[in-house]
């Protein structure tokens, strides 16, 4: 007897994610999936960046969570279209589900999408959801260790925002060691951005790399 075995689930979000590529491209959409540990300030990162881009550029933001609506919530407040994923139990998004979200957001042409991923180092890095780019928010609170024990989520993003580096002496965390486990993973390729989402300290330079990165996408000058 034939043992049919269903689709590889890998397989098949590389195909839903090939169609977010494509129907971002014909729309001009910048999809930025951001990832990291629960409450290393993913949802801080964002609510930074819609302060600062919101009359500048049309942004659009998709909230995954296990449960609740808090996030999603909190982002509204700031006037910016907002999709809450529930995933009910699973530790990271897929394509299926961004496809989805994208569809019903109705979003305009060229418009920045921020993912907010499910809070875990580990299994959403495996998970291409068809994005531009990929940010790794990544807590002083969380120990200098990080990229020595979590290589693959830093690996496969293109920026680490390093947040809360206002407890960087209460927490003891040593920068050189960090940034040395960071350059062991990405070499010349690092792009590492330290700030504190509490002081403020560091988010002008976070801000002009997007504002670069936006604005050659958009053909702006
Ligand atoms: N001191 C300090 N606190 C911060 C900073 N960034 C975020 N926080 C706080 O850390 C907590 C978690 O931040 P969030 O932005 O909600 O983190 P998250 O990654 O979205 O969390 P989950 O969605 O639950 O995974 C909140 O209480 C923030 O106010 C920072 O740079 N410094
Ligand atoms: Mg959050
Ligand atoms: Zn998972």
């Amino acid at each position: 007897m034939e043992i049919k075995v269903i689709k590889d689930i890998l397989q098949r979000n590389e195909f839903s994610a090939d169609n977010i590529r494509k129907l971002a491209k014909e729309n001009k959409w910048f999809l930025i999936n951001v990832m990291g540990s629960p409450g290393a300030g993913k949802t801080s990162f964002i609510k930074a960046m819609i302060n600062t881009f919101k009359d500048r550029f049309n942004l659009a933001v998709i909230e995954g969570d296990v449960a609740s609506t808090i996030d999603a919530e909190e982002i509204s407040k700031l006037g910016v279209e907002v999709l809450q994923i529930n995933t009910g139990g699973a530790c990271h998004l897929v394509a299926d589900s961004i496809n989805e979200a994208l569809l019903s957001l109705n979003l305009k042409k060229a418009t920045v999408v921020f993912i907010e991923n499910i809070g875990n180092l580990i299994c959403p890095s495996s998970f291409d959801l068809g994005e531009n780019m990929r940010v790794v928010v990544s807590s002083v609170a969380e120990g200098d260790d990080k990229p020595y024990k979590y290589p693959i989520m830093f690996e496969s993003s293109d920026v680490v925002v390093l947040s809360k580096i206002d407890v960087v002496e209460i927490i003891g965390f040593d920068m050189e060691k960090y940034i040395k486990g960071l350059k062991a993973i990405k070499g010349d390729n690092l792009k590492l951005f330290g700030v504190s989402f509490k002081t403020l300290e560091g988010l002008t330079e976070l801000e002009s790399y997007f504002s670069e990165l936006f604005n050659s996408y958009f053909n702006r000058k």
